[in-house]
């Protein structure tokens, strides 16, 4: 199993609450067309923004409009004069915020007769108004090289200055994952927010209702810990739904809300309490209880799930440092014996093992609980991939997991290998695994091995998908950049055999709800089975082999859906 993320603090880590616009917000004569105290409508295109950044400009809105709402009702003297509402209505808006600067690629989202009545403007304006606190002259941030003349036409700059003069207005735009296309706006539109499975919604990494989103994650993990299974599910599935909601919800709009799939009653009037107040009673009087406290910090140990949390907290176990002493731990130190799996054959579900893999997981914790940059991952990936080559020329790797979904911070590593070779690649990556794990030991850039599977000769037949991956959960050790201190990471190695790569990519991209809907789409509306292992019909037990990503949502008979817009869950 992945390694599970280590708990964030819950009480100030709101990203949203803690953004703060401390830009000038004395009144300032402003340089557009709009009557005082009626908002500038923005409408984002989405097209070339990636959904990370489209997020953030969403928030960024919805942010700055709480805070002045607030501050007016509090009767602040210092209340902006900036008033920006986001509109999805391309037709009413009075801004066009967008990060392509072609006229005709606009054009394909945007019929020029109405583009051009609109001040079209890249998203640092939006971003640089916020910060400064006043509508900045558009003429600054022209988007589209044709719309200059009527991007400064449409507002009226007679009393505005170019008093900002931006920088690097250019920068934004185009996106992409390390070998990944970019987001085909066009294929989005053909996916639909409301759709009850959400591998066919598109969800971005952060989501305009985010905050939202946490406080209902902290009572699915509630359920989780608890091992009320069928209720964390149902709350995995709402927290999913609103992830693809691409509106803010507010008090006016929740009448949409309630048409969407998956949000009962008593989901809706948690949404409704959190509207008024900014939070949800039950969330709170959980992160307030002791033993949600224990048992959330237990099982963000390698190898504890909520069964054994439980199980520890039964014994009177409540905190780490218990934990240590009870499994005899000293923090920082781990003995290597778990390189022994790689010799025993499939040992490695048996009950020492798990206990092995937890005492690791607990005498490692405090680097395996640091999360690594983007940089470092892909840093590993290539120091693996090169001491691979020496093993066996000519194989590929994919990383998976949140880093392929855009996160700039995983909790571990997901590298999904095989081989080039159409043909013979299967046999060519059979037994890799082992010995690729073996060198990177030898080589001193692999400490522990917590799990080992492999290809299970004895079913020559491969009725189960099972048996066409090796994987390799391991500790991986790393020189860290800023001391000369060497840093534990988790690094899970996935080998496919071609046949089953991309199913495999796609099994361990993520995110979980996601993979959960891929199954049930494929059971209850295909007929088929999916895993990470295998994409099978299930009457005659057919195996499919995709040859690219794309092919594998052709098989299961579904739109495309770009890796970052996977992020169906938290
Ligand atoms: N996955 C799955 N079922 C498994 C193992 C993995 O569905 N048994 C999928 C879902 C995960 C992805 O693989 O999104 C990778 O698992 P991780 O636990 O590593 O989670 P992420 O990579 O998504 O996030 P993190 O940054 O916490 O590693
Ligand atoms: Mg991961």
């Amino acid at each position: 199993m992945p390694f599970k993320r280590p708990l964030s603090s819950h009480t100030s880590d709101d990203s949203e609450s803690a953004s703060s616009h401390d830009g000038p917000s004395k009144r300032l004569s402003s340089p557009w067309n709009i009557e005082r105290d009626k908002a500038v409508l923005v409408y984002i295109l989405r097209a070339k923004i990636h959904p990370e950044t489209m997020s953030e400009l969403a928030m960024l809105v919805e942010n700055y409009k709480i805070e002045r709402v607030n501050k007016s009702h509090q009767g602040s003297s210092v209340v902006s004069e900036l008033n920006l509402e986001l509109t999805t209505d391309v037709e009413k808006a009075d801004v066009i915020v967008t990060a392509t600067n072609m006229r005709q690629r606009l054009e394909r989202h945007i019929n020029w007769r109405i583009a051009k009545t609109k001040a079209i403007v890249t998203p640092l304006w939006l971003q640089d108004s916020v910060k400064s606190g006043r509508l900045l002259p558009c003429g600054s941030y022209v988007a589209v090289r044709d719309s200059e003349d009527e991007t400064s036409r449409n507002q009226d700059t007679s009393s505005g200055n170019s008093f900002y003069s931006p920088s690097g207005a250019e920068k934004e735009g185009s996106w992409q994952t390390e070998q990944d296309e970019l987001i085909d706006a066009a294929e989005v539109e053909l996916l639909s927010h409301n759709a009850k499975y959400s591998c066919l919604r598109p969800s971005p990494l952060v989501c305009p209702n985010q905050s939202l989103v946490k406080e209902i994650d902290i009572i699915r993990r509630g359920r989780n810990i608890e091992g009320e299974e069928r209720s964390m599910v149902s709350y995995s599935r709402a927290i999913s739904v609103i992830k693809a909601y691409p509106r803010v919800i507010t008090e006016h709009n929740i009448q949409d809300i309630r048409k969407l799939p998956f949000l009962g009653e008593k989901i809706l009037s948690m949404i409704e309490e959190f509207l008024k107040t900014g939070r949800i009673t039950e969330a709170q009087t959980m992160l307030a209880d002791p033993r949600f406290q224990s048992l959330s910090t237990f099982i963000t140990i390698h190898g504890i799930g909520p069964y054994t949390a439980r199980r520890l907290y039964g014994l009177g176990l409540r905190t780490l440092e218990e934990l240590e002493r009870y499994y005899e731990v000293k923090p920082g130190v781990s003995d290597e014996e778990t390189m022994s799996l790689l010799d025993a054959d499939a040992s490695a579900n048996t009950e020492a093992a798990a206990e092995q893999s937890i005492k690791i997981g607990l005498a490692l914790r405090h680097d395996l609980s640091q999360t690594i940059p983007r940089e470092e991952v892909e840093d590993i990936n290539r120091t693996i991939m090169r001491e691979l080559s020496h093993i066996q020329k000519g194989c590929k790797s994919v990383i998976a997991g949140g880093y392929r979904r855009g996160k700039s911070q995983s909790s571990d590593v997901d590298i999904v290998v095989t081989h080039t070779d159409w043909n013979l690649g299967s046999q060519k990556v059979k037994g890799l695994c082992r010995k690729l794990v073996q060198r990177l030991h030898e080589q001193g850039f692999v400490t522990h091995v917590m799990h080992l599977s492999g290809f299970h000769e004895h079913n020559v037949l491969r009725t189960h998908h099972w048996d066409s991956l090796e994987k390799a959960l391991t500790v991986f050790v790393w020189p860290h950049n800023s001391s000369q201190r060497r840093v534990y990471r988790r690094v899970d190695l996935i080998f496919a055999a071609p046949e089953v790569f991309w199913t495999a990519v796609v099994g361990w991209t993520g995110s979980t709800m996601f993979e959960r809907d891929l199954r049930l789409w494929a059971k209850q509306q295909k007929g088929m089975k999916f895993d990470s292992s295998g994409i099978s019909r299930r009457h005659d037990s057919k195996l499919y082999h995709p040859r690219t990503e794309r092919d594998v949502f052709k098989v299961l008979g579904l739109i495309y859906i770009h890796p970052t817009l996977r992020n169906a869950d938290a």
